[in-house]
């Protein structure tokens, strides 16, 4: 058995094919066993989003509903008005969501949106809410100011392998993903990472975005898992659904690769059964986004979520706690 206290950042390959196609009950056995030395394994995290700016994105993201590139039939909008969102951040603090990301479909944000982000971390931090903001690539100066401004998370996915990166996005490299979050760590905000999978990757290519994760040179604090919500007109509308055991496989991987990190169960829970997201807590996910909408897509109803935590004796993570041991 793995020694789940230490955290590694030279996981082989070999290693990684091993732990993910051993016998499925072996591997969720293993998976429980590292999540409940790290963490309370009846607890998980709720995060709220909010698309702070929609659509009209210069990316060209396969999967994305906000690409200009793509037909996805989304109106753009502006950068919202830093009351508004103020005032969506606090109907969320009393869902019980204790920390809110903002997310805006950008490839970076321009200097003159600077002040307006500044005041929507101080607003949301001073709720008691943890902040978290996905703007896209940022340059040196905007990561201090973001720094100084007390935002607690910045969110940057890999996506997927470095193999298969080009045939997803061709408007930047993996490399640019790296180069970011790298500036985002040195500068002392923590680094929200992970990736999507039923992209119609194959099973190498979410063992190798997990083990680019999990050999960077810290651990990301939270490692989203989404499945791909496909959306009509975009080049991955069609593709083929994920077997979701292969989808237990990556979160098991992630949270064995990754001991203390929240593994988010992220976009997708609305194709997926209870049972499905009962699964995916048992094999180490502990965190959610929680509310209808994601940035634009549905995620299921507050209420749903509360029967199902309910049911499987799960209690949500308390503001300031992390359910770590
Ligand atoms: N524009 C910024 C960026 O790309 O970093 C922030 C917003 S972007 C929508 C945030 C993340 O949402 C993406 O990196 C991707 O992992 C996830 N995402 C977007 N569309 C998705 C979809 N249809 N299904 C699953 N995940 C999706
Ligand atoms: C992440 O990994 N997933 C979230 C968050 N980080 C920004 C976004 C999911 C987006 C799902 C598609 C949509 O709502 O448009
Ligand atoms: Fe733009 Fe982000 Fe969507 Fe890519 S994922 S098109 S960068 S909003």
């Amino acid at each position: 058995m793995l020694d789940s206290s230490i955290l590694r950042h030279d996981w082989t390959r070999d290693e990684a094919e091993r732990l993910y196609n051993q016998p499925f009950n072996d591997l969720l056995f293993q998976a429980a066993s590292v999540h409940r030395a790290n963490f309370d394994p009846n607890q998980v995290q709720r995060s709220k989003l909010l698309s702070i700016k929609t659509g009209g994105c210069a990316e060209d993201c396969a999967y994305c509903s906000q690409s200009a590139r793509n037909g996805a039939t989304l109106s753009a909008s502006k950068l919202l008005e830093v009351e508004r969102v103020l005032a969506e951040a606090r109907k969320a603090k009393e869902g019980g969501a204790t920390r809110y990301c903002m997310g805006a479909a950008w490839r970076s944000p321009k200097d003159r949106d600077m002040d307006s982000l500044v005041a929507m971390v101080e607003g949301v931090r001073e709720m008691g809410m943890e902040t978290c903001m996905t703007l896209g690539m940022l340059d040196d100066t905007q990561v201090l100011r973001l720094k100084d401004a007390g935002l607690d998370y910045y969110n940057h996915n890999i996506d997927t392998s470095e193999r298969y990166y080009s045939d997803i996005i061709t408007t930047r490299t993996f490399a640019d993903r790296i180069e970011t979050l790298n500036r985002v760590r040195e500068a002392g905000i923590k680094v929200c990472a992970g990736g999507i999978v039923g992209m119609g990757e194959q099973q190498m290519d979410r063992i190798d975005m997990l083990l680019a994760l999990a050999n960077l040179a810290e651990h990301p604090d939270s490692v989203p898992i989404n499945m791909l919500i496909p959306i009509a007109n975009t080049p991955l509308a069609d593709v083929e659904k994920l077997d979701p055991i292969e989808f237990v496989r990556t979160i098991a991987l992630a949270r064995i690769l990754m001991p203390k990190s929240h593994v988010r169960l992220s976009a997708g829970r609305t194709d997926m059964t209870d049972e499905l997201q009962a699964m995916c807590f048992f094999a180490g996910a502990n965190s959610i986004f929680v509310g209808e909408t994601l940035l634009t897509a549905d995620n299921p109803e507050e209420d749903h979520d509360s029967a199902l935590f309910a049911r499987l004796g799960i209690a949500a993570m308390a503001p300031g706690c992390d359910g770590s041991r």
